[in-house]
């Protein structure tokens, strides 16, 4: 019946709150004028740092350099090509209040892979670092596009490269002219890039109200972690997962722009440099990853000293086990983790754990409950009907929310695709129990999570057959200790062509990020497993590795 229907449909445990009708820009620097005294970031090798009030004043300048001197227009697109710097905001604020689009690229990504999202994204202009310089016009080169390269210089020493232009110069400068408009908070205001449940990654249609949303829904009553800053107090906070992904903006930039909390920057991961910020600030809250909480816990250089102030660690982006999480609280046995849940199509956050249920013990090795004004449902795998399943039952998690997506940027038929009824179909597979506590037990898609990020198998499946000697070849993600998972390829090599596993490693490592190189091994096949349709059947590869 409906009501039963109604029932398995699992809303929030918080009440709604009302969510500001504004702009990210106007809504966040309403919240920073009470804390603009405060540092907002620190660059962890340099000590670099911005107040709030810099932030602001930084950032506007730059909203109206993108609009006189580089003569952007409303809805253009700026593409970011940066680690997590203490300029990130800025590049975020600057270019969301001069009413352009955002979208974000992982620094550690090869020209090509930039060149195919400045492409796709058409991006018309790209803000990056000195060091990244080079890389980035290589990218336009192959791109065949000719659009401006803003560059921060991050060091004193640095000289910058021919033919840049000075990010330094744009936000020290301000430019006599009006303050721009504000845009609606229904314009796109962050595309950052998700394969979603299949295929190649795609542009992520976020409007400035997805991103309010969930800012808001994370920070609401009953799942704000913050301290607000006092004289005598503020929450600091290691800032090494990438700002380039949604996590990284919206919990770190966005989250700690609305509590005035200070981030520390840190450009790479590395153990020395991440324990050398543990050691000289006294971190309260830690935003991790499933690698970053086995890091913390088992590196025998990370004192139990050292997190004696961490008041609450999140992780999310990964599965971590309850094993896991009982052996970081051994290290913090002051501190509470809960995990949170989501993707880049819902701005991220779908559920969160609350320190509540932590202290009851209702949370382990869960991702929690439904953050507010969001409604959700499991159903069964592949059910057209769209039943919403009870308790205990497993089944895909389906998502409705100000904060799911407008949709795939050029690519209706994958939008379509991405909903069933107007609700929000992650890919991923579990169940909620008798507390509304949800459990996530396995991802349908095909998706593969190396350290919490994504990699496409058809981009890599696109790469590897490419190759001379190839004549098909599939991708699937096998688990691993440490990285979650890592990719590993089957290959059918072409008839009368020899093929050197190693050779293939090497091709594939040119052309795309680390992490997303077939450390999971490759294994020379005669044929890869497919439907009548030609889809690739992804399951009995994994079930081979399994057995094997
Ligand atoms: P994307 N446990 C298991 N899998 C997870 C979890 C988790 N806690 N969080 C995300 N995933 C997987 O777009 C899941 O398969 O966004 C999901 O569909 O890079 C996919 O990752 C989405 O990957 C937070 C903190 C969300 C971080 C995030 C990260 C969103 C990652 C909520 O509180």
């Amino acid at each position: 019946t409906n009501s039963q229907e109604d029932v398995n449909i699992i809303r929030s445990p918080h009440n709604d709150i009302d969510i500001p009708n504004a702009t990210i820009t106007e809504f966040l620097y309403s919240r920073m004028e009470n804390y603009h005294k405060y540092t907002a970031t620190v660059c962890a090798e340099t000590g670099r740092s911005y107040t709030f009030e810099q932030l602001r004043i930084k950032s506007r300048n730059l909203s109206k350099a993108l609009r006189k001197i580089l003569k952007l227009e409303k809805g253009d697109t700026v593409a970011l090509l940066l680690p997590n710097l203490p300029e990130f905001p800025i590049c975020v604020f600057g270019p969301l209040e001069a009413g352009l689009i955002v979208t974000t690229i992982n620094p550690l990504y090869t020209a090509e892979e930039i060149s195919r999202q400045l492409l796709d994204s058409s991006a018309k202009a790209i803000i990056t670092l000195v060091s990244s310089h080079e890389t980035a016009k290589s990218a336009l080169i192959l791109s065949k596009r000719k659009i401006p390269i803003v560059t921060i210089k991050s060091r004193e020493d640095q000289n910058l490269p021919q033919g840049a232009i000075s990010f330094n110069e744009l936000i020290d400068n301000t430019i006599n002219i009006p303050d721009i408009p504000p845009g609606s908070p229904d314009d796109i205001a962050i595309l950052p890039y998700s394969s979603g449940t299949t295929g190649l990654p795609k542009g992520v249609l976020l409007t400035h109200r997805n991103i309010v949303s969930n800012t808001c829904q994370v920070t609401c009553p009953g799942l704000d972690i913050s301290i607000k800053p006092t004289d005598s107090y503020q929450d600091i906070i290691p800032a090494v997962l990438p700002m380039f992904h949604i996590y990284g903006l919206t919990v770190g930039i966005f989250g700690s722009a609305k509590n005035g909390s200070r981030q520390v920057c840190l450009r790479r991961f590395t153990p020395e440099l991440y324990i050398s910020v543990l050691k000289n600030y006294k971190i309260t809250l830690i935003y991790a990853a499933p690698p970053l909480v086995l890091f913390l816990t088992l590196h025998s250089d990370v004192k139990m000293e050292y997190l004696e102030h961490v008041r609450v660690v999140t992780s999310g982006a990964a599965p971590l086990g309850a094993l896991d999480e009982e052996r970081f609280l051994q290290k913090a046995p002051k501190s509470k983790m809960v995990q949170g849940y989501g993707l880049t199509e819902t701005s991220p956050v779908v559920t969160m754990c609350t320190v509540k249920l932590f202290d009851q013990g209702k949370g382990t090795g869960s991702i929690g409950q439904v953050v507010p004004n969001t409604e959700t449902k499991f159903v069964a795998i592949d059910d057209p009907t769209g039943k919403p399943l009870g308790p205990n039952q497993s089944g895909e998690l389906l998502v409705k929310g100000p904060q799911v997506m407008r949709g795939y940027h050029n690519r209706p038929e994958e939008t379509k695709n991405a909903f069933q009824n107007g609700w929000f179909r992650t890919g991923d597979l579990g169940h909620y129990n008798e507390h509304q506590v949800f459990f996530l037990t396995d991802r349908l898609k095909e998706l593969i999570k190396v350290r919490g990020f994504q990699v496409a198998p058809a981009e890599l499946e696109e790469i590897i057959r490419d190759f001379s000697a190839v004549e098909d070849a599939a991708v699937i993600g096998v688990p691993d200790d440490i990285n979650g998972e890592l990719p590993r390829a089957y290959v059918v090599p072409k008839k009368g062509k020899p093929l050197k596993e190693q050779d293939l490693v090497e091709y594939v490592a040119k052309k795309v990020a680390p992490y997303k190189q077939l450390k999971g091994g490759i294994e020379i096949v005669d044929a890869i497993p497919k439907n009548a349709a030609g889809k690739i059947l992804r399951r009995q590869l994994k079930l081979k590795y399994m057995k094997a």
